[in-house]
């Protein structure tokens, strides 16, 4: 077997449902089966509703731009750095958990791929306004009250220095809120703090800027209307992934 048998071998593999196997295993969403002959190894996955759909806590340019270019330049330049490589790798979540045998290209543009297709699953018009049953009740019992849980997520979005993202990750010690420099994200042999990421926030400028400039803060505060619940739910109770 050559190498690019290998890599569609792997892609198309059990591995690929390693940690992700709700939503994120779909085809679509982690890997491409054409790869082996187009070097496309991973696609953008659609977004799941319109530009405009957010509107007004995330303006429809910003979510444009985001998405269009933005997220698409990631996903474009993951797929020529990995080309380059030949480090095997069978999906996405893989490449994140041996980040440091890879290049910082494809560290960066990877984890803007796989940050931004969480990003984008975890916000929704319209979706249930407070989470629900055992991640409600963890979450009071982790942080006090639910409250106290937005405010400590929000202190840790506005305390990253630059661009960079902050999380909620399931552990083996419960809940925590952390944060990453750049395109870093919990699931990266890099991190200090790692863990199954259940909740993100993008707080890179171009998520915000047009419409919230540095007001920063306002932007966190709008967020909580388009978080969708349902989905962090379903990533609060992934227990397949091993630290
Ligand atoms: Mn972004």
């Amino acid at each position: 077997m050559n190498k690019r048998e290998f890599i569609k071998s792997g892609l198309l593999g059990v591995g690929a449902t390693l940690m992700l196997p709700s939503v994120l295993a779909s085809k679509n969403f982690l890997t491409n089966d054409k790869a082996s002959v187009t070097g496309k190894f991973f696609e953008q996955p659609p977004l799941g509703f319109a530009f405009d759909a957010l509107e007004p806590y995330i303006d429809a340019k910003t979510m444009e731009i985001h998405y269009l270019r933005h997220h698409a330049a990631y996903t474009r330049v993951l797929n020529e750095q990995l080309s380059k490589v030949s480090v095997p790798f069978k999906s996405i979540v893989e490449i994140m958990e041996n980040i440091s045998q890879f290049p910082v290209s494809v560290r960066n543009n990877g984890g803007g791929y796989l940050n931004h297709n969480l990003f984008w699953k975890i916000i929704t018009p319209g979706g249930a306004k407070l989470p629900s049953g055992e991640l409600m009740t963890t979450i009071e019992k982790t942080f006090g009250s639910f409250d106290a849980f937005k405010s400590a997520f929000i202190e840790k979005a506005m305390s990253v220095f630059g661009s960079g993202w902050a999380w909620v990750i399931k552990t083996p010690y419960g809940l925590k809120i952390t944060s990453t420099a750049n395109q870093d994200n919990p699931l990266m042999d890099t991190e200090k703090e790692r863990g199954i990421p259940v909740l993100m926030v993008d707080v890179w400028e171009h998520a915000y800027y047009l419409k919230y400039q540095n007001r920063r803060k306002e932007y966190l505060d709008a967020f909580w209307q388009v978080v969708n619940w349902d989905q962090v739910n379903s990533f609060y109770h992934l227990d397949r992934f091993v630290l």
